[in-house]
């Protein structure tokens, strides 16, 4: 017990140290940041109600059936094709998973979620952390909200297919999406709650799952900061999916909802919710989630917001009868709803596709075809409220995130 107050104390320390690095540039944050001390520092220090992993559990704990799924390692790419006739959201059973190590165990009852940090008031440093548990939160006023969740890196495989560039991380296609009805708090609810001071800048949500380590450095639990102007705007700690309790490998009991955000800002087994006077840096917004290459500034840009990408519910790739038939898809944006999405079957000429259904998330549509036998190449163009159209190609960067061109997607008509 006292040793988990130390050790508290002591993150609250290393992150005042982290905080008052005045002098230090963005770079020297950085290298810092991706240092040794900080990530095994924070990572001792933070332990949580999950059950010890066994060598032995799988990383993904649903069925990955092969016909909804397509498996990498820890993480679970769903089939656009079993997206065709389930409606407005996507089902549990389908909906994509990606964990950086496994999914943990989590007992509710012993789960509790804990705020600290200098900007919550009577906590001048690092003070003693407000607990809330899984039952006072859902006493607390709840919310639903239909949002997407979305990987920075979903269609990744697309700058080396259509680019010809090289990236590193998972090969998705574009099944690293999933919308659903999200149930939970509002995190300003929360933060209120627990004494949120005028100070505060920054909002670091911490995961309880494995500490995640890359290349031999432990880099710490999951975790990166939210600008407290996000996290009072729209943010949700959810504890249903689609009505339903989060399911384990979506981040029961407790997970954060960012919509139009990238996926990682959507930690999922929270645990901790550092609210800080200072700005926060984890290696998830200094190493990763930042676009490096050659149009970027040499120490990369933050990513955030979602790109405007397009899919169609078919296989990868397709094989389609002659004749009459329906082509559907959905295209969704970062930026809000979708106004329109032009589909070309031949590479020459655009028509544009009836919307059906409310464009809450993402937008789905339809499109009459009438194919021959032949190949094809089906694009799909999208345009949403800000203006921005999906373009043919996108700057490269390293990670291989926010890929918004538009995909090709092959199909044969026998
Ligand atoms: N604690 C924790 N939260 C996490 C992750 C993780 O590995 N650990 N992965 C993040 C990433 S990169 C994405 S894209 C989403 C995926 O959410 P899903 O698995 O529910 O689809 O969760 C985010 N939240
Ligand atoms: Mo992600």
């Amino acid at each position: 017990m006292r040793e988990a107050e130390y050790d508290r104390t002591r993150l609250g320390q290393f992150l005042a140290g982290e905080a008052r690095a005045d002098g230090l540039t963005r770079r020297g944050l950085m290298r810092l940041s991706a240092g040794v001390g900080l990530g095994v520092a924070a990572g001792a220090a933070i332990g949580g109600a999950a059950a010890p992993a066994l060598a032995a559990d799988p990383p993904i704990l649903k069925p990955l059936p092969p016909d909804l799924f397509t498996a990498f390692g820890t993480n679970a790419e769903t089939k656009w094709e079993s997206l065709r006739g389930t409606g407005h959201l996507v089902p549990v059973d389908r909906f994509f998973v990606r964990n950086h190590t496994l999914t943990p165990r989590i007992d509710p009852d012993a789960w509790r979620l804990r705020l600290f940090g200098t900007g919550l008031r009577g906590a001048p440093t690092a003070g003693a952390p407000v607990e809330i548990s899984y039952r006072q939160l859902r006493r607390l006023p709840s919310d639903t909200v239909t949002a997407a969740i979305e990987c920075a890196g979903n269609g990744r495989s697309f700058f080396t297919s259509q680019q010809g560039q090289a990236v590193s991380g998972t090969a998705w296609k574009l099944g690293a999406i999933g919308v659903a009805r999200w149930t939970g708090v509002r995190l300003s609810t929360v933060l209120k709650h627990a004494g949120l001071s005028r100070e505060a800048v920054d909002v670091q949500p911490v995961g309880l799952d494995p500490n995640f380590v890359s290349g031999g450095v432990d880099l710490g639990p999951v975790r990166r900061p939210l600008p407290i102007e996000k996290a009072l705007h729209d943010v949700l700690l959810a504890y249903e999916m689609n009505g339903e309790p989060l399911p384990p490998d979506h981040g029961f009991p407790v997970r954060v909802v960012v919509p139009h955000w990238i996926g990682i800002s959507s930690i999922k087994w929270l645990g901790q919710l550092e609210v800080s006077a200072e700005p926060i840096f984890s290696p998830w917004n200094t190493q990763f989630y930042r676009l490096f290459g050659p149009t970027y500034p040499v120490d990369g840009e933050l990513v955030s917001r979602q790109t405007v990408k397009s899919a169609f519910e078919l296989p990868w790739e397709a094989t389609l009868s002659a004749g009459r038939q329906t082509l559907r898809g959905r295209s969704w944006s970062g930026n809000g709803r979708i106004r329109r999405v032009e589909v070309s079957t031949d590479g020459r000429t655009w028509r544009p596709a009836r919307a059906i259904g409310h464009g809450h998330a993402w937008q789905r549509w339809e499109l009459p075809w009438h194919p021959a036998p032949g190949t094809y190449t089906l694009r799909a163009r999208a345009a949403d409220v800000a203006g921005v159209t999906q373009p043919d190609t996108v700057p490269h960067n390293t990670l291989g995130y926010l890929f918004g061109a538009v995909v090709r997607h092959p199909v044969t008509v026998v």
